[in-house]
């Protein structure tokens, strides 16, 4: 075919906004009538109960919406959901297919021209589905003929470097744990997954100073607390469950402080939808609001901290915690007199917030010696994303906040097994003794080089040094950065292959051959030739517990992720020594792999039936530090924002609007920010708004110039915003075009998708 043209982006197109009054509380009835509303128009009423009452209960399948755990023991009585995550199953368990019929009537550029909601709501993929080169359409295949396809194409290769595994943090320990396991064989380390973009910040922050690269509080936590911070976090929208214990932090007495640029409304006030008689009162969540401008969060901690400083100098140990300090940390000294040179007059500026309210937060964390801090994207998308969390750390080892009950990390993770994916060994650069412990169980050489992570996979397959693109879940074209410029990366590839449960643009946006390989959901059935299985997912907080389907799956020919990844191993591997047909005929046969392997999961066969799971161990948790470089908690010295904006310029952030699950368009609304029915819009500060002449719904063009390379996304529609001046906000996946992909956080190489920098110009 000539002159196929695909669209990389969503189309340009305005959907017809409607502006609502921002609403003042988040969940509440409106929340349990919008759950019911999806679930009724994708999966019909009685079906859709029965799912919503497996939802994250001990007996049934685990949410695929948030990694927000459950609680250990009192679950809600009818089920442990939120709408958003009445949502993501809705999307899932949807009656509508994708069959080899569409396929056959529906062109891929065709369909690379609908929007991700229509290409979203289309549906299940039900079939194998193969894009011979040249062709417009995909056809359906085998699974016996993809496989050998995918195992004739790898081995072709010069180098087992040419070829990337991507994962997206959905699928669970057990298929992640093969996957990573058949990509060594295979002889690389380029496994790039979704953490690269989302977390990466913290896990290189964390663990260079606390020794471990997850979060150390537990849910029970959240009781015990006198105060949580939470930073650059929407967790009405993200993690709706995380409100309920705020509820209880504040039940118990704890205060909260929200640090963000916008007000969310899920943070500033709750109605629990799970308590009937709440409905109608609702709760005050946030206790002090510092509306941070985007990438101010080092100089607000600084000074924070600087005032602490003052009042500690007056009293010696009545605000820090000098036992802990003596006892558990290092650099203590180098830490404080940085912090001297800091001065709260130049750092003030670049926070937009006024002393008093500061002073108001200072006086209330001084007073407190059990502080969580959660985060999540508003901190970790920066250049100095990692920065931002090892200020976070200092904060909490002044005050001694760490390994004791009610005190600690909380990064809040995405998606529901990302954490888990990491410790099943999806990483581009796993630790010299996972691999060894890899080799001794399987008997073969793994190899030591460092993989690509999701940044230079794209760079390597754009130069053409990487040939094949195999993702594990995920929409790789719509989650990453630049968009025109990885759509010409995928593009270069000889084969593009999607381990898919939905149809989404990166299927449309391929190498010379493309393979669409369907599986099974978290809400269905996995039947292996041992009988049924379950498998395992670690959330936020670092307990493993299983997760199982009840639904028969979408059709017969979808295969369990597990079963894919055998089948491909089988097809490609010609000395292995694993026997990948036995591993997947019963899944505790790879949990016992996995036990071989990865420190923490003794019997865990045994321990992953029991109810609630178990817990994995957590240095930080219990102030054991020695994994470190010098087995201390390490106070650093970080740098605030450099970033100067010029007249001109202002800085974006890319959010997710309420009805979206990253790439997944739930629908078109955005109502905790009143905004229905459509996702082209910019959130603008009015006073910016008047120095540009523009007014509300006046359409204008973005733009950004990162190194001399102009990117543009057109047609946004401008809306007045309660955010400070210069900030911004779009939402993703329409501003990943702007989002430069060499604009990445130092050390984690995230992209920077909360600092976009751009202009704004009326169309
Ligand atoms: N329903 C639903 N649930 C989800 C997801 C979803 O898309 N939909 N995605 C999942 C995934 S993968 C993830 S990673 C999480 C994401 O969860 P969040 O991180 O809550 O998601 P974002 O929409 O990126 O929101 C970022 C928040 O940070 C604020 N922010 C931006 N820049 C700054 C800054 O410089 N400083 C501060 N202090 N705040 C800032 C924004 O105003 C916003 O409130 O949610 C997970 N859960
Ligand atoms: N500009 C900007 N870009 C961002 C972000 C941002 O805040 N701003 N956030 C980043 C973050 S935090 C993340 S985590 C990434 C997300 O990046 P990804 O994880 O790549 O994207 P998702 O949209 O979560 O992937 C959705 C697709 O996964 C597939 N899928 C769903 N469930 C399953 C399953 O059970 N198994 C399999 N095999 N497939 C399944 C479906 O086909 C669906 O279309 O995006 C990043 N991109
Ligand atoms: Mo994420």
């Amino acid at each position: 075919m000539k002159d196929k043209k695909l669209n990389a982006q969503p189309p340009e197109k305005l959907t017809g906004i409607k502006l609502i009054e921002v609403p003042k509380t988040a969940a509440g009835f409106k929340a349990i009538q919008s759950s019911f509303k999806h679930i009724i128009d994708e999966v019909g009423l009685t079906k859709g109960i029965g799912l919503l009452s497996k939802l994250n209960q001990k007996n049934g399948f685990d949410c695929p919406g948030c990694a927000w755990p459950d609680p250990d023991e009192k679950r809600a009585f009818l089920a442990e959901y939120c709408e958003n995550g009445a949502k993501a199953v809705a999307e899932e368990a949807t009656k509508n297919k994708v069959s080899p019929l569409f396929f056959a009537t529906h062109s891929v550029s065709e369909l690379s021209k609908l929007s991700d909601y229509e290409i979203g709501k289309s549906g299940r993929v039900t079939h194998p589905m193969i894009l011979k080169e040249g062709s417009d359409f995909y056809e359906e295949i085998s699974w016996n003929d993809a496989y050998k396809l995918i195992g004739k194409e790898l081995n072709d290769l010069n180098s087992p470097d040419e070829a990337i595994f991507y994962t997206s943090g959905r699928t669970s320990n057990e298929a992640a744990f093969l996957y990573q396991l058949f990509v060594r064989q295979y002889g690389t380390n380029n496994l790039p997954d979704c953490s690269n973009m989302c977390h990466e910040s913290s896990g290189v922050g964390l663990s260079q100073t606390l020794g471990i690269g997850k979060g150390s509080v537990t849910l029970d936590d959240f009781n015990h607390t006198d105060l949580v911070i939470v930073m650059g976090q929407n967790p009405g929208t993200n993690h709706p469950r995380m409100l309920s214990a705020l509820k209880d932090t504040k039940k118990n007495g704890g205060k909260i402080i929200t640090i963000n640029p916008l007000p969310e409304v899920g943070l500033m006030n709750f109605k629990d939808p799970q308590n009937s008689l709440k409905w109608f009162s609702g709760d005050k969540l946030t206790d002090i609001f510092l509306q941070v401008k985007i990438n101010g969060d080092v100089a607000l901690l600084k000074i924070i901290m600087l005032l602490l400083l003052e009042k500690e100098k007056h009293q010696k140990g009545s605000i820090f915690d000098l036992k802990f300090i003596n006892d558990k940390t290092a650099n203590y000294e180098e830490f404080i007199s940085d912090l001297e040179k800091e001065s709260i007059h130049d750092l003030l500026p670049q926070t937009g917030i006024n002393l008093t309210k500061i002073q108001e937060a200072a006086d209330l964390i001084a007073e407190k010696e059990k502080i969580i801090i959660c985060w999540a994207m508003g901190l970790t998308q920066h250049k100095n994303a990692v920065d931002n969390i090892r200020e976070v750390v200092n904060l909490l080892l002044l005050k001694g906040s760490i390994g004791k009950k009610g005190a600690g990390t909380c990064p809040v993770r995405g998606h529901s097994n990302v954490q888990g994916d990491r410790t099943m060994g999806i990483w581009e650069k796993m630790s010299d003794s996972f691999l060894d412990k890899l080799e001794q169980t399987f008997d073969f050489k793994a190899p030591r080089n460092h993989g690509y992570d999701v940044v230079n996979s794209i760079e390597a397959m754009y130069a053409q040094k990487a040939k094949i693109f195999i993702g594990m879940g995920g929409n790789f074209v719509s989650a990453t950065p630049d968009t025109e410029y990885t759509s010409k990366a995928l593009q270069n590839c000889n084969l593009t292959v999607h381990i898919s449960t939905k149809l989404n643009r990166s299927h449309l946006i391929h190498g010379k051959q493309a393979l669409i390989l369907p599986c099974l959901g978290r809400s269905e059935k996995d039947i292996q030739s041992s009988g049924e299985q379950f498998v395992s997912v670690e959330n936020s907080m670092g307990i493993v517990h299983q997760t199982h389907g009840h639904l028969e799956p979408v059709s017969n020919e979808v295969l369990s992720e597990p079963a894919i990844v055998a089948g491909i191993a089988n097809a490609t591997l010609k000395n292995s020594k694993t026997n990948w047909s036995e591993l997947i005929s019963n899944y505790d046969l790879i949990r016992e792999k996995i036990e071989n392997v990865i420190p923490g999961f003794d019997n865990y066969n045994s321990r992953v039936r029991i109810k609630g799971g178990f817990y994995l161990p957590n240095n930080a948790r219990v102030n054991d530090f020695s994994p470190t470089h010098n087995g201390k908690a390490n106070f650093t010295i970080n740098k605030p924002s450099e970033i100067k904006l010029k007249e001109n310029e202002f800085i974006m952030m890319t959010i997710r609007t309420h009805d979206q699950y990253n790439t997944t368009i739930y629908g078109l609304n955005d109502r905790y920010r009143g905004v229905l029915n459509e996702r082209r819009v910019i959130f603008m500060n009015k006073n910016d708004m008047k120095k540009l002449n523009l007014n509300k719904l006046d359409i204008v063009n973005l733009t950004n110039n990162f190194d001399n390379k102009l990117r543009i996304a057109k047609k946004f529609l401008v809306i007045p915003y309660n955010i400070p001046e210069k900030c911004t906000a779009t939402y993703f996946p329409e501003a990943n075009v702007l989002v430069p992909i060499k604009s990445t956080a130092k050390l984690s190489n995230t992209p920077a998708s909360k600092t976009v920098i751009i202009t704004i110009k009326k169309q």
